[in-house]
């Protein structure tokens, strides 16, 4: 299995419901050089996630990149996904793990340092810090934000792959990659860009310029 590149990560924009739009941001955000694609969808049903996850799933082998499902372990299998992004109150850690086997990637969200000590995070592949900083996007289950200092803590206990989530563009970019965290995943700065594609590649530059 190649290593995964968790430089930067696109998680998608379930507000946006006409398909069109929501495939031709995603695909931007492919050309521009994102390293994973997490498909979430909060508020569809099981059969519109689904298609969603098809199709998404056919533009990531196009684009030879990983696709993660939040949530949902039943529509990662159905669709062949590469993983899951789960969260504390999601499907048990060791469930998804049985359920995906070890090749699958599973990430796990993290909202103190209490969480990334324990096993299942020790266990995930990738730990999201959810979230870094405040936002707009995400309106309920959301912890207070970690902030750089949050962050600088966990990385200090945690030695496998971090991923900050919450309120990222490309102003406060730098400031997280160069405190500890391996890449970055955004919603809003690249589905709400302007130019999605200039904006996915301005932030795959700052986090690639400043990481080591
Ligand atoms: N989990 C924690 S914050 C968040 C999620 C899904 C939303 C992030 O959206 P944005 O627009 O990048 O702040
Ligand atoms: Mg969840």
């Amino acid at each position: 299995m190649p290593k995964t590149d968790y430089t930067l990560m696109y998680v998608t924009d379930d507000s946006i419901r006409d398909n069109n739009t929501f495939f031709a941001i995603l695909e931007a955000a492919l050309k521009g050089g994102v390293t994973l694609v997490q498909l979430r969808e909060k508020t569809c049903d099981t059969a519109t996630f689904y298609k969603r996850a098809v199709h998404a799933k056919e533009l990531c082998v196009v684009y030879n990149i990983p696709l993660i499902i939040n949530d949902r372990i039943d529509i990662a299998l159905a669709v062949n996904a590469d993983g899951v992004h789960i969260g504390q109150t999601d499907m048990p850690f060791n469930v998804a793990r049985r359920l995906l086997g070890k090749n699958s990637i599973i990430g796990l969200s993290v909202s103190t340092l209490e969480q990334a000590i324990k096993d299942n995070a020790q266990a995930a592949d990738y730990i999201g810090i959810s979230p870094i900083f405040s936002t707009d996007t995400k309106t309920t289950d959301l912890a207070k934000p970690l902030g750089i200092s949050g962050l600088r803590s966990i990385r200090k206990v945690y030695n496998k792959p971090m991923v900050c989530i919450g309120g990222i563009n490309k102003n406060n970019t730098a400031e997280i990659i160069s405190n500890g965290a391996d890449g970055i995943a955004v919603v809003s700065a690249i589905s709400k860009a302007v130019e999605p594609l200039t904006a996915t590649k301005e932030l795959k530059q700052i986090v690639c310029k400043t990481g080591t």
